[in-house]
């Protein structure tokens, strides 16, 4: 039995040759590589679980040099892997044969900011920590924040939809972004880099754009709504004893916290059944720290919450945020992990975890559940000592179908890539995936967009 992951075939794209170097050497000189030992980490993804085997990357500096790579690859007939900060979860950013990878890394600059709408415009490869830098400098902040905040790019959070500890709060990048420029597969260049809140000429085509996962379009510039940033932050690190008492103390935090919440996160542990991450972002300390003081006190008299710990300084705030972030970079140490990313009604996500634990018994190393509580959004991942097709044959498809009867998604916030391609019947219907073909097949006919990726091996 083939796994639904596995690559297929190889497609029949061109082979790249010395003419096409020269060409590209011509368009990007000095930024056109070939060196194996620096192709390296390009062609392996963050988790080290898909390798390509691409002979060049590419890396543009401007929208006219990535117009001229799409074009001529378009008329070549040579497939292109759009990367980022290669951060992503789903195997989608890297090659899976000898797909041409095309880096944004250079395309790192900001175009504009208005300190009066707080609209940022810049391109597609600036980095979201670096971003983050220079709003909090002009007194504003980044809509999102993830836990690879240090790496990946705007462009790459844009491409897959990222969610993020801030998701509570600022909401998606769908309603956030305001425009977007993007290459086409041919060449074209579509400028529909809005820097407007209210715009109804005809149909979103950005929305087109945001979470395809680089099977539609390159994205090489974005304009961004950002909030201002908050006054008054507060941190909270609660332990709890079970995910009863947890949701429980989310609606508590809800009805008293109110308008200063903005993130409430979940992590499951070893040495207490749960520890959770609240935080509140205001304009006014006084006021919201006694809020937190009051909901905190509720919390522990109604036994909600066993203990926990306050911050209001920058460096314990920090710390206790990175005990949550950190989660998927320590269980790496672990050997092999099987990653799900899914959303439920928020009162089931955490019956996933369990159910997955006695019906995988010894087999799995660990079974561990974290995420984002306050969108209802479970990480589930299971890890062994190394690769377990064995343990895989268990997961899959029992994780799918468990949430496809629950009119779940299988992918929240991370896409579908390479890995999850074939999944998506379980939470979309066939006449959705048909018409995501036609998309498809509308704006990158040869199909040279990041194949094998997102669409599903019967629909390309
Ligand atoms: P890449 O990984 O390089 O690419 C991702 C996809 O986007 C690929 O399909 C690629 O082809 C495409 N792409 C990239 N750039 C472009 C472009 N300019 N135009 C068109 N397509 C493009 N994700 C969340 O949603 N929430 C989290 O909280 C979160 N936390 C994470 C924490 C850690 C430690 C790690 C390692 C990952 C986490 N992720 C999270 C996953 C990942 O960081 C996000 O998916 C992120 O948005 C990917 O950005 P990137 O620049 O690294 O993109
Ligand atoms: C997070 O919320 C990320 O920490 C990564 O989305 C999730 O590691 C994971 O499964
Ligand atoms: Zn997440």
């Amino acid at each position: 039995k083939v796994s639904p992951s596995a690559a297929p075939q190889r497609l029949s794209f061109s082979r790249l040759t010395q003419d096409d170097l020269a060409f590209f050497k011509k368009v990007l000189p000095g930024r056109t590589v070939t060196d194996p030992d620096l192709l390296e980490s390009s062609n392996v993804d963050w988790l080290k679980s898909v390798k390509g085997s691409s002979e060049v990357l590419l890396r543009p500096e401007t929208t006219e040099e990535v117009s001229q790579i799409l074009s001529y690859c378009y008329s070549r007939n040579l497939a292109i892997t759009p990367q980022g900060g290669n951060t992503g979860l789903v195997g989608g950013s890297v090659p899976v044969y000898d797909e041409i990878i095309l880096s944004t890394a250079q395309m790192n600059k900001i175009l504009g900011f208005d300190s009066v709408s707080g609209i940022l415009s810049c391109q597609a490869g600036c980095v979201l920590e670096n971003l983050s830098l220079y709003l909090e400098e002009r007194d504003f902040i980044m809509p999102l924040d993830l836990g690879s905040k240090g790496s990946c790019q705007i462009g790459g959070n844009i491409a897959t939809n990222a969610g993020g500890l801030r998701l509570l709060r600022y909401g998606s990048l769908r309603g956030t972004v305001l425009g977007l420029e993007v290459v086409l597969a041919d060449g074209r260049v579509l400028d529909c880099l809005n820097k407007l809140r209210k715009d109804n000429t005809g149909y979103d085509l950005k929305q087109l754009f945001i979470g395809s996962e680089g099977t539609l379009g390159v994205i090489t510039a974005v304009s961004i709504l950002c909030p201002p940033k908050p006054k008054s932050v507060n941190v909270v690190f609660l332990g709890c004893e079970s995910f009863q008492k947890l949701l429980q103390t989310f609606q508590l935090c809800k009805g008293m916290l109110g308008e200063i919440l903005s993130a409430f996160e979940f992590l499951d542990s070893e040495y207490c059944p749960f520890y959770i991450v609240i935080e509140t972002s205001g304009s006014d300390s006084t006021h919201d720290e006694e809020k937190l003081h009051n909901f905190l006190e509720k919390a522990m008299t109604s036994s909600l919450v066993a203990d926990g710990t306050v911050a209001t300084e920058d460096a314990k705030m920090k710390t206790l945020w990175s005990m949550r972030e950190r989660v998927t970079e320590a269980l790496t140490h672990e050997g092999f992990t099987y990653k799900y990313d899914i959303s439920l009604p928020v009162e089931q996500i955490y019956q996933l975890v369990t159910d997955m634990r006695s019906h995988l018994g010894t087999q799995a190393k660990s079974v561990v559940g974290y995420g984002h509580v306050g969108d209802g959004n479970v990480h589930l991942n299971v890890t062994s000592p190394a690769k377990d097709p064995a343990l895989l044959a268990s997961i899959e498809p029992f994780v799918y179908e468990w949430t496809a009867q629950r009119q779940g998604s299988i992918s929240a916030e991370h896409g579908l890539g390479l890995k999850k391609r074939n999944c998506i019947y379980y939470s979309k219907g066939r006449p959705a995936v048909a018409l995501m073909g036609d998309i498809k097949a509308m704006l990158d006919p040869k199909g040279i967009l990041n194949p094998y990726k997102t669409l599903p091996d019967d629909v390309r």
